[in-house]
């Protein structure tokens, strides 16, 4: 499983388990306020616990709460889990753009091209304030802090252009912190990496 895939696995059992909670949750008390109006059931019941019902209203919320702990921990440990073979760029956010530096130490602004089939390490950091990298459709974001390195990483396996954005407000020029993300055929990626 993909990391994009673990991610979006995670989204769903945990959006499924509370709309399912929600409603079954809003159905039963709307039963209890008909079925318990005062109208109908003037004396108010005493009820002094019930251990098997205690028991059960507890363990159940336990399990769930556990199970959503572990899909969520399964992906995130896919996400910092980088395959030894990653090519790694290193990028810096700055006010109010992204700079990246490949292997050969060509530098590019607010284009970030890579190969196709290739998993791909991003090492970032910042040159001035707090920004934070994203990139949607492989959803990895992370913070770029000056002074400090943090890392993404994600499989490149889909030729096409997407979004990088900066998600850390950063100042007056942040909604147009912008940049783009190429994956292009290793042969195109190669030429490229050679062009000044
Ligand atoms: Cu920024």
């Amino acid at each position: 499983m993909t990391p994009v895939q673990g991610v979006d696995q995670a989204f769903w059992y945990i959006l499924g388990f509370s709309t399912l909670l929600l409603f079954g949750i809003t159905a039963v008390m709307i039963y209890f306020v008909i079925r318990y109006r005062r109208s109908k059931n003037p004396v108010a019941s005493d009820i002094r616990g019930n251990y098997f019902l205690e028991i059960v209203w507890t363990i159940i919320p336990t399990l769930i709460a556990l199970s959503m702990f572990y899909v969520g921990w399964t992906s995130y440990i896919g996400l910092r889990t980088v395959p030894e073979n990653a090519i790694e760029i290193d990028v810096a956010g700055q006010m109010f753009s992204w700079l990246f530096v490949y292997e050969n130490d060509k530098e590019t602004e607010n284009e970030l091209v890579v190969p196709l089939g290739e998993a791909i390490k991003l090492n970032v950091t910042s040159l001035d304030v707090l920004h934070s990298l994203y990139i949607p459709a492989f959803r990895i974001k992370i913070d770029a802090v000056k002074g400090m390195e943090t890392y993404v990483w994600f499989s490149a396996d889909k030729i096409g252009e997407y979004d990088i954005q900066c998600t850390e407000y950063c100042g007056t020029g942040h909604s147009a912190m912008l940049a783009k993300l190429r994956i292009v055929p290793e042969s195109e990626y190669l030429k490229w990496l050679e062009e000044e």
